[in-house]
């Protein structure tokens, strides 16, 4: 076994190899031997102004043998109490730089970005290799889930901001395994569930795809689906596990497309627990427990759905960022605003239709531009996030579309191919030789 390919922290069971054919890669195959030229990888961490907070952390560096080659500090712009240190570490340090990274986000209270690392471009982009390494994204959202931009609804309303960053401390924290938080929601925050949730249901009939109905009931029945109860993320992550083996697990905020689509490998969803804001129930863009419970939970309780969901994952493990972004928009023109033939008739299997009052009617009339599901074409179609989309793709079925999302993900330019071991609930690779 290349020694090389060996993950440092010995957490893993054996590694599973035919030959040296198969091997497990995830966080070290940056540091592939053959590689040889020294790279700088460079980390930001943040710190609470206290005596010896930096030497503690230095700390950890040292006992790992870690040669820091830089160092910068600077007062936090975000948080007064705060410094923010830029350090940088040859990359034969690597391998045990992902142990030191590991401590100072369970050890310091601030957060930690890796900025850079190896950007040479025949290498491949790290990946999670085992459903736990799933942990390394939680602090890794695009904009913390309390940070809210100017135009949101809930900008002005201090008790909405509030609200938010208490369910940003809860995905925060969430590690794998763990059960999810249960969260006491507030009388409006009900309210504006019994809305969306009463709405939608009258359109469900007449505009959703055949297997959101079919799932629809028995989330009433066995999960507390209902106009005056916002359900329990636990308690859907448990069906959703006994209907596919898809489970939730709670996130703070958006988190980069690599990263979300990676969590779909592993039959994992990352869902927000929050609400939207009150004043606007029938349309928003951001993701929110309505259009995660409402909108994707009932598909991923579909095998044949679920199937086509991992496959996009999959396909995204180690890709090129362009590919990414294609990966991505196919995500969006399907799992977020697909539309599917059934018998003669059109129907949305998109959980962003199904969960907005406005967009599940409007996206059936004749107004939008309709076009077939095709992952060369879709993958390009630019599209707008906070609107009514102009464009839909219409997937002939879930095995259709799975079968045309396999065929694209064999262009992507990869040394490696990928399948994932449920027994082990970890990628395996399989080199192209
Ligand atoms: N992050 N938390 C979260 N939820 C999403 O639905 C989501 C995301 N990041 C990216 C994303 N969706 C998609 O728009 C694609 O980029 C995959
Ligand atoms: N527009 C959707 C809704 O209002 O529920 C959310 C989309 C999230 C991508
Ligand atoms: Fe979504």
């Amino acid at each position: 076994m290349d020694a090389a390919y060996k993950r440092v922290n010995g957490d893993h069971g054996p590694e599973t190899g035919d030959q040296g054919t198969r091997k497990r890669r995830g966080s070290m195959y940056l540091e592939e031997e053959t590689n040889k030229k020294s790279e700088v990888i460079s980390c930001m961490f943040s710190l609470k102004e206290e005596v010896g907070a930096l030497a503690k952390t230095l700390r950890l560096f040292e006992e790992k043998g870690i040669n820091l080659t830089h160092i910068e500090s600077r007062p936090s712009r975000v948080n007064k109490d705060e410094y923010e240190f830029f350090i940088s570490v040859d990359s034969n340090f690597s391998q045990v730089l992902d142990e030191v990274i590991d401590g100072l986000r369970t050890q310091i209270s601030g957060q930690v970005h890796e900025l850079s690392r190896n950007k040479e471009k025949d290498t491949v982009p790290w990946f999670p290799n085992d459903i736990q390494d799933l942990d390394r994204f939680a602090n890794q959202i695009l904009s913390y889930g309390s940070e809210l931009d100017a135009d949101h609804p809930g900008f002005t309303d201090p008790v909405y901001r509030a609200r938010r960053k208490e369910f940003a401390d809860i995905a925060y924290n969430y590690r794998h395994g763990q059960i999810i938080p249960r969260v006491e929601y507030t009388e409006e925050e009900k309210t504006t569930w019994g809305i969306v949730f009463k709405e939608l249901k009258t359109l469900y009939p007449t505009h959703a795809c055949r297997e959101h109905n079919r799932v629809f009931p028995l989330l009433e029945k066995y999960c507390g689906y209902r106009p005056d109860n916002i359900p329990q993320l636990e308690d859907v992550s448990r069906f959703l596990q006994s209907c596919t083996g898809f489970r939730l697990r709670p996130v703070a905020g958006l988190l980069s497309s690599r990263d979300f689509l990676a969590g779909l490998a592993f039959r994992v969803f990352h869902s927000t627990q929050y609400i939207r804001h009150g004043s606007k129930p029938t349309y928003t863009p951001e993701p929110d427990i309505c259009h995660e419970l409402l909108g994707h939970v009932p598909l991923f309780a579909d095998p044949s759905f679920a199937q086509f969901s991992q496959e996009i994952g999959l396909a995204s493990l180690g890709a090129p960022d362009e590919y990414i972004e294609k990966l991505a928009t196919v995500y969006w023109f399907t799992v977020e605003f697909g539309l599917c033939k059934q018998g003669c008739e059109i129907k949305a299997y998109g959980a962003g239709l199904l969960s907005s009052f406005g967009e599940l009617q409007y996206c059936l009339t004749d107004k939008p531009k309709l076009q077939p599901f095709n992952p060369d074409k879709t993958c390009l179609q630019k599209y707008p996030i906070t609107e009514f989309q102009p464009v839909y793709f219409v997937a002939e079925s879930f095995e259709d579309a799975k079968e045309k999302v396999r065929k694209f993900a064999s262009t992507i330019p990869k040394p490696f191919s990928v399948r994932y071991n449920p027994y082990t609930q970890s990628i395996e690779v399989l080199e192209n030789t």
